[in-house]
Parts: C-alpha cells; sequence; structure tokens
C-alpha cells in the first residue's frame, strides 16, 4: 500500500524571478515581485513554490553559476527581502523551496578562485585539476569540458560552461560545506529544494572517452550516476534531509526507469521524487536538442507507462511538460495555434491525473506560448549564444539554426510572464528589460483571463482543485486502453474510493474511443469544452474528459 503524505499531494509552481515581475525597474523580476503576487499563486491553488536560484551569481547561465550561496542577487533584492517573502508566503499556507546547484560553482566563487591560485591551495582539490586533460569530453554549452587555465599549467573540469567548474564530491570538505550551506537555509525555514542535475555529482574518476557524436549516450552513461553518487545522497539524507520535514525533488537527467527507484525508494533514504528526462528528450536526435527528431504520441505514453511500472507503489516523480530548460509545454505537446486554448487545458489534465507531484511552470496557467525573435542576437541563453558562435565559425546555415532555435530554445520559457497589455506585458516599468516580452502578450495575459470564466486560468484552478479532492487522482493504480494509438491517451486511475476515466485526444480531428462498457454510467467531472456532450466515446479536437464512477456504484 503506498504511503500517504504532504509532498506527493502537493502541486508545485515554478517561478523563474528574473521574468516573474520587476518593482524597481532595473528590467529585472525580484524578489519583491513574487511577494506581491503571492495572493495570485494561492488563488490558482498550488501549495509549493519553487524558486531558480537567487544567489549572489556573475549570471554567465541566468544564476546557476553561484558565486556566494548564502546571499541574494543584488538585482533580485536582499536578504530581508527573503525573509518577508518567506514569511509572507507561509502566513498564507505556501511553501518556498530553493534551487540547490551544487554539481558546480561559478567560477568567481571564492572556492574556485582560491583553487586557481596555486597546486597546493587549500582549496584546489575542491574542483577536478588534472596536469594532462583526461578526456575528449564535451560539455552542455558546446566544446571542451576541460579548460586550460595558463597560471598553474592544469585543465579544470566543467560539464556546463567554463564560468561553472564541477564540484570535487570526493573532498569531505566539499560535501561539508554543501550540507553546512543547506541547514542555514532550512533553519531560515526554507520548506526543501530542487537540486540541480544531481545525477552528475559523483564522477568515474577514470573519465571515459565519449563518443563525440553522441551526447545522449555521454550524458546518460558518462556524465551521470557515477559510482559513489548514491552513498552521497544517503548521506546528503542523513546528515541534512532527515532532520526536516521537507521537500527533496532531484532534478532526474540522465535516469532511466528503471534505475528510478535507486534515488526514490522510501526505505533506501535518498531523495523523494525525481523529474526524469525521457518525454523531454523524445525529439532530441543522438547530438541533443540541436538535432532535433520526431515524436509519437505512443513513445510519450510508453515514458510514463515504464515509469509507472517499474516504480510501483515504493518510488515517486515529479510530473512537469516545461520548464525553464524546455519550450513551452502547449506548443510543444500541443497546438499552440488554433487549438491553444483547448490544448493547454488538455496538458494540464494529463499532469493532473497522473501519479507524481505536478509542477507547472510560471505563465502555462495562461498558456503562453513559444517566442520567435527574428534576429538570433535576441537570444539571452549561453547556449544560444554559444551556439550560434560555433555555427558561424563552421560556415553552416544560420537559417537553419534559427529554425532550430525557435523551436527548442530555453528563452522560449524565459520570456517575462504577461501580466497584462502595459508596455513589456506588465512585466516591469524599465524601458529596456533583461529579454523582451513575447508579443503576443496583447492576447495572453493574466488580466484578461481573469476576466474571462473560461480561460485556461480558470480551468487550471479547478483542475487543482478536483486533484486535492479526489485523492484516487495522486495514489491511484494507472491502467491504459488503446495504447497503440497515436491520437489519443485513455487511461483509468483507481483504488477504494472510486474509478476514473480519462480521455485526451492528442489531434486536431475528432476522434472515437472504444467504448468501455464498466465507464458507461459514469459522470462527466471535468472536461475542456463547454456546453454538452452528445457521445461519450467521441471526442473533439484536442479535447480532455474526466469520468468519474463510484467504486460501488
Ligand atoms: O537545457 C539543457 C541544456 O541543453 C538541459 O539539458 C539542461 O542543461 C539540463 O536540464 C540541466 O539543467 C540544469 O542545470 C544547468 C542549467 O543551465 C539549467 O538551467 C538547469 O536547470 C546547469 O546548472
Amino acid at each position: 500500500m503506498m504511503k500517504t503524505t504532504w509532498w506527493k499531494e502537493a502541486i508545485v509552481y515554478q517561478i523563474y524571478p528574473r521574468s516573474f515581475l520587476d518593482t524597481t525597474g532595473n528590467g529585472f523580476g525580484d524578489l519583491n515581485g513574487i511577494t506581491s503576487k503571492l495572493d495570485y499563486l494561492k488563488s490558482l491553488g498550488v501549495d509549493v513554490l519553487w524558486l531558480s536560484p537567487i544567489f549572489q551569481s556573475p549570471d554567465d547561465d541566468n544564476g546557476y553559476d553561484i558565486s556566494d550561496y548564502r546571499n541574494i542577487m543584488e538585482k533580485f533584492g536582499f536578504m530581508d527581502d527573503f525573509d518577508r517573502m518567506l514569511k509572507a508566503a507561509h502566513d498564507r499556507g505556501l511553501k518556498i523551496i530553493l534551487d540547490l546547484v551544487v554539481n558546480h560553482t561559478s567560477d568567481e566563487h571564492k572556492w574556485f578562485k582560491e583553487s586557481k591560485n596555486s597546486s597546493n591551495n587549500y582549496y584546489r582539490d575542491y574542483y577536478f585539476w588534472r596536469k594532462d586533460k583526461p578526456s575528449n569530453w564535451l560539455s552542455f554549452f558546446g566544446g571542451d569540458a576541460w579548460e586550460y587555465d595558463s597560471k598553474t599549467k592544469a585543465y579544470y573540469l566543467h560539464l556546463f560552461s567554463k564560468k561553472q567548474p564541477d564540484l570535487n564530491w570526493e573532498n569531505e570538505q566539499v560535501r561539508k560545506e554543501v550540507y553546512d550551506m543547506m541547514h542555514f537555509w532550512l533553519k531560515k525555514g526554507v520548506d526543501g529544494f530542487r537540486m540541480d542535475v544531481i545525477p552528475m555529482i559523483s564522477k568515474f574518476l577514470d573519465f571515459p572517452d565519449m563518443d563525440r557524436n553522441d551526447f545522449m549516450n555521454a550524458i546518460n552513461n558518462l556524465y551521470t550516476n557515477g559510482p559513489r553518487l548514491h552513498e552521497f545522497l544517503r548521506e546528503m539524507n542523513e546528515q541534512v534531509l532527515s532532520k526536516y520535514d521537507v521537500m527533496s525533488m532531484g532534478e532526474g537527467i540522465g535516469i532511466a526507469a528503471h534505475q528510478g527507484l535507486l534515488y526514490t525508494d522510501e526505505l533506501r533514504r535518498e531523495l523523494q521524487m525525481v523529474y526524469h528526462f525521457d518525454h523531454m528528450a523524445l525529439d532530441w536526435g543522438d547530438n541533443g536538442k540541436f538535432d532535433p527528431k520526431s515524436w509519437k504520441l505512443t513513445e510519450f505514453k510508453h515514458v510514463f507507462r515504464s515509469w509507472y511500472r517499474e516504480l510501483g507503489d515504493k518510488g515517486w516523480i515529479t510530473l512537469f511538460l516545461d520548464n525553464h530548460d524546455f519550450p513551452r509545454m502547449v506548443s510543444r505537446f500541443g497546438n499552440d495555434k488554433e487549438y491553444r486554448v483547448e490544448s493547454a487545458k488538455l496538458l494540464i489534465t494529463l499532469l493532473m491525473t497522473l501519479r507524481g507531484t505536478p509542477c507547472i511552470y510560471q505563465g502555462s496557467e495562461i498558456g503562453m506560448t513559444n517566442v520567435q525573435f527574428d534576429s538570433l542576437d535576441d537570444y539571452k541563453d549561453i547556449e544560444i549564444k554559444n551556439k550560434v558562435k560555433e555555427w558561424r565559425a563552421q560556415g553552416r546555415n544560420m537559417e537553419e539554426l534559427k529554425f532550430i532555435v525557435h523551436k527548442i530554445a530555453r528563452d522560449n520559457a524565459r520570456t517575462p510572464l504577461q501580466w497584462n497589455k502595459d508596455m513589456h506585458s506588465g512585466f516591469s516599468k524599465a524601458e529596456n528589460i533583461w529579454i523582451d516580452s513575447n508579443p503576443n502578450f496583447t492576447q495572453i495575459n493574466v488580466e484578461s483571463a481573469l476576466e474571462n470564466p473560461n480561460s485556461i486560468w480558470y480551468y487550471y484552478k479547478k483542475i487543482i482543485s478536483l486533484r486535492k479532492m479526489h485523492k484516487t487522482l495522486v495514489y491511484g493504480n494507472f491502467e491504459e486502453f488503446m495504447s497503440n494509438s497515436e491520437d489519443v491517451y485513455v487511461y483509468r486511475r483507481w483504488d477504494e474510493k472510486g474509478n476514473y476515466l480519462i480521455t485526451l485526444n492528442f489531434t486536431n480531428h475528432p476522434q472515437f474511443i472504444d467504448t468501455i462498457p464498466e465507464f458507461e454510467k459514469s459522470t462527466l467531472l471535468i472536461g475542456n469544452y463547454s456546453g454538452s456532450m452528445d457521445n461519450k466515446w467521441a471526442l473533439r479536437p484536442w479535447e480532455a474528459r474526466v469520468f468519474y464512477l463510484n467504486r460501488f456504484g
């Protein structure tokens, strides 16, 4: 029997602080902006706010390169603002979790600056320094993962940008520093952590060469799941997490379904949940996201089925379809043109009816879409900037790159939250903001959504509250129908309390569902089309329905 607990029932909302709301007029969102919108978030019905990094950082990778873990980035405010925000959240029954980025620091962190100084510096061993280049590894943001530094004539490892040197977790002192820092925030009352690229913290110290034409293989087999990973996670749990009643959510890059329990089995005392990348990488070719390929609904369904089977009643996952690293979910998995509203509602229906803890990314509640900047120079992400340099240097076709960028850019999700029709979508009063708003803010914005009872926003609110009332949707068993269909996703969730049928049409055309006699008498709990339903087994384009059957009815 599955254990019930608050973090399984919670609904997480991810805030990307620099794009949320700017109250100072510096063109960046800030902590006071978040505080001022807590009532808005509370009224949507979410429980936990995950904040992308808010710590001091030179901002090479939008704060995922931290130079001081115990101070707030000036652009976002000060520690007083943080304390006020946390208190205001708690006053409203909202929890706040922070981003724990400890696979790497910034190269401007004092540990790295020291470590770079001399080969016998105390901090030298906080990072991976080698006299000879140990492997041919590529970094996520292009180029070699080993960077030569002339001061001590040695190479250091950085799996991300060269301003993000990887920490050496083999060093006990490094682990102690991380645990102390976690205690610092938890003692302040923070409610847990989302853990950045956590499967990467233990390295294969012989650094085996990769196939440079198969980046995905390197991610899954060389960069993640190192030999001491689970030992480190258990230690972190024992020394820190177990002392508080908090959430631990690992970014599960590189974790395959059959490895899910190694991280999340409650008996192993490591993490509560991970969010795997299996469905998010379906459209990546061997060379990663810049090598796109098409995906099929059957593959997508297969991912959720396998994770459900592998974890059984022992483990847990985070459910998500987008975040600050991916395109907008309605543009990627739905139809952001003629069926934007319907498909956005369908996708949240999916997230709210699968087993796992759903995580909503800011702006999804109004169906924000991908952006298509005319010039590649308008993109701010280091990943894209490096790619542009690389393609230019190789004389490749820049129009082709632009086409790919429009589809897959992380900046798609990073444009400012669209609050209203004012300048910069009501995000900021500054003349220039760090990244432009999506021009469609005049149609898609929070203010208009709140005025329209049929908006995506009100559907989110309704289905969030349904999920909370019907715990079977959280914990219940899962069984699929028509699993070979490329058009519809049909499944039931059930336990001793109830039996629910979920029917989702993932196409622009009407579809028929094979009749399921057991559900003939079920009642419609929620659907994304208004008006009456003449046939239970016929779905309109992107139609989503949830039916309910009392267990004994
Ligand atoms: O978007 C990606 C790069 O192509 C992802 O593979 C991403 O790098 C991966 O999800 C890890 O993401 C996390 O760590 C990165 C940071 O840039 C991302 O924003 C963060 O979510 C390095 O800290």
